[in-house]
């Protein structure tokens, strides 16, 4: 297997050099590496002496069947093994089987997400408001999912699934769905970052299916979803101190030179379907579509197309481009957002997916290092063309808002506020604050709201996606005018935006309460978060007019039965006017036959008296 220079690329420059010497001795080590029996109970990230020696696993995965997508998930206590250290923390487990990520579930539009969540986590500590808290309390965010924010579905303010507690979720998709990837996680607000930051997290992927009409060559492509999750062992522990948490934990596993373990410990990295640097194979000239998800709890990833190869753009955050594909030099991945693209490589070889820095970029909360590699091979087929462009009939709750007339838009500001030394972060100068709204609106006009401070922090709404109505992006073409997100934040705002970005969309179907955060989670969990409310017609929709999809099933029979009626009404009518009509017209005939004989007018007069 050939040696990688991994941890190169990971490492800061003045500590390069004292790690080239250290990897000589390492591939010494990890030639006479024990490999050790595997522990039911933990979850492994891969060998940790040879990364990017695995090839990428494929996440374990949950479907739906006839509409339903039925299952149990238990929120544990589990190890997950990562590079240098057994972490103790908590994952999902699905069967017996606890992963670092969680099993993904597949469905299609218009079904029904029935899942029993079970806490099986023993009892924790309680905490303050706007503090991390509630470390084994949890609950269940569908992350970017167009749902109802109302119990039994996306709520996550009034759920909370305590300790040895369970739930039984019932999220209903709307037969109109975008297809898609999306995640879940817990957002219970103060042990969001706990727990999310701890590998709790998993895939959401909503099938594509005819009506999409994807064209050949990009619905043939073979894909690869991958969720790159964030490890930052410090600033976790910090968390776990702050919220009395008893189960994180990071031991030595005895597998790695002291220097090496010393790093790992003290320098954020990434997983990739929980391995360290797995590689991807691919071919020479031939496509590759990778759908990634950024779980990280804080950091957001600058991802250049590797030389020799090119990123042509199909969607962000589950939404497809109006116009696809989209030549990109350069990914920009929230924490929580997800980009699906076509990969192609004209060299064969080994290429990084690395996250770094442009020149001049504002690098905080930014994830550096290698997060996986392209393993490049030469090819006999022929170089696989170029993908047609596309326009994509978008759905119907997504229509175009950028040239809305202004008296149709109702217009609100949103500042993500924080001050790290005073530990105090709040949106329009409110710490979150669960008995009020900072907001409230209608369902009828569209909403554009401009989001203060979106170029740092990381602006989430949950319900509805919007859309970006301007040009916003300094750099590059990776954001453009139309594009939706669910999760915006974006590095390169030019001077003039003065560090504000507008948005819009048009609440429909759902009303209630449209969470809003930031999705840095220490940030959430300490006070960045508030909610928007929106009053209505509950289930009514300007937008969509087959709003009935997601109806009670007394609804549904209501009207099946209703239809029933009306059509063996329909059906007995028609038919008695046919069958009736030949039997009406003998009546009729017979009726006639009966009446007595009109006299006719010739009869002769009687005789008079005179003629006898
Ligand atoms: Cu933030």
């Amino acid at each position: 297997m050939a040696v990688r220079m991994a941890l190169v690329v990971l490492v800061p420059q003045q500590r390069r050099l004292q790690l080239a010497i250290l990897w000589v001795l390492l591939v010494f080590c990890s030639v006479l590496a024990i490999a050790r029996p595997l522990e039911s109970d933990i979850v492994h990230s891969g060998s940790g002496l040879q990364p990017a020696s695995e090839p990428l696993q494929k996440l374990a995965s949950i479907s739906s069947q006839g509409g339903t997508l039925s299952t149990q998930l238990d929120f544990v206590q589990g190890t997950f093994q990562a590079p240098c250290h057994n972490i103790t923390t908590r994952m999902y487990r699905h069967n017996n089987v606890a992963s670092v990520p969680g099993p993904t579930l597949r469905l299609k539009r218009g079904d029904l997400l029935d899942l029993t969540l079970f806490n099986t986590l023993p009892k924790g500590a309680e905490g303050q408001l706007n503090h991390f808290r509630l470390p084994n309390t949890t609950n269940f965010h569908t992350h970017g999912l167009h749902v109802s924010s109302r119990a039994p579905a996306d709520d996550v303010l009034s759920i909370q699934i305590k300790e040895g507690e369970q739930f039984h979720y019932q999220t209903r998709l709307p037969g109109y769905h975008a297809p898609g990837i999306f995640w879940y996680h817990p957002h219970q607000h103060g042990s969001t970052a706990l727990q999310v930051g701890g590998g709790a997290a998993g895939a959401i992927v909503v099938e594509e299916d005819a009506s999409d009409q994807i064209p050949a060559d990009i619905a043939a492509l073979e894909k690869e979803l991958v969720m790159f999750n964030e490890w930052n062992l410090e600033k976790m522990k910090a968390i776990s101190t702050a919220s009395n948490d008893q189960i994180w934990k990071v031991e030595s596993n005895g597998t790695c030179l002291p220097q090496e373990e010393a790093w790992f410990a003290s320098n954020s990295f990434i997983t990739a379907n929980g391995q360290y640097q797995p590689y991807l194979a691919m071919e020479k000239g031939q496509w590759k579509r990778l759908q990634l998800i950024n779980a990280a709890f804080m950091q957001w990833l600058s991802i250049p197309a590797p030389q020799n190869c090119e990123f042509q753009l199909l969607a962000k955050d589950g939404i497809f481009l109006k116009e696809l594909p989209r030549q990109v030099d350069r990914l920009i991945l929230p924490g929580g957002g997800r980009v699906d693209l076509a990969v192609r490589c004209s060299r064969a070889g080994e290429r990084a997916l690395i996250s770094k820095s442009e020149a001049n970029d504002d690098t905080t909360f930014m994830g550096t290092g290698t997060l996986m590699y392209l393993d490049v091979k030469d090819s006999e087929k022929p170089p696989q063309p170029e993908l047609k462009s596309f326009k994509y009939a978008m759905p119907c709750y997504l229509p175009d808002l950028t040239q809305v007339e202004a008296s149709r838009l109702t217009k609100a500001e949103f500042r993500l506020q924080d001050n790290e030394d005073t530990k105090w972060f709040a949106i329009n100068d409110t710490t979150f604050n669960p008995e009020q709204p900072v907001y409230k609106s209608d369902m009828e006009t569209v909403q554009e709201w401009t989001l203060v401070n979106a170029d740092y922090h990381s602006f989430h709404l949950h319900v509805s996606p919007f859309q970006l109505p301007e040009t916003v992006s300094t750099t590059g073409n990776y954001f453009q005018i139309g594009d939706w997100h669910d999760t915006l934040f974006i590095p390169y705002l030019p001077e003039e935006a003065e560090n504000s970005i507008k948005v819009r969309f048009q609440p429909e179907r759902y009303t209630g309460n449209y969470v809003m955060h930031c999705h840095i989670l220490p940030h959430e969990d300490q006070g960045m978060m508030a909610y928007a409310q929106f009053a209505g017609e509950e289930g009514k929709s300007s937008l969509c007019p087959d709003a009935a999809s997601d109806w009670p099933v007394w609804k549904i029979a209501a009207v099946a039965a209703g239809a029933v009626v009306g059509t063996i009404l329909v059906v007995s009518v028609t038919g008695g006017v046919i069958y009736c009509t030949p039997l009406g017209a003998w009546l009729l005939l017979k009726a006639k036959s009966l009446l007595p004989k009109k006299l006719p007018e010739t009869r002769p007069l009687l005789p008079k008296a005179s003629d006898k």
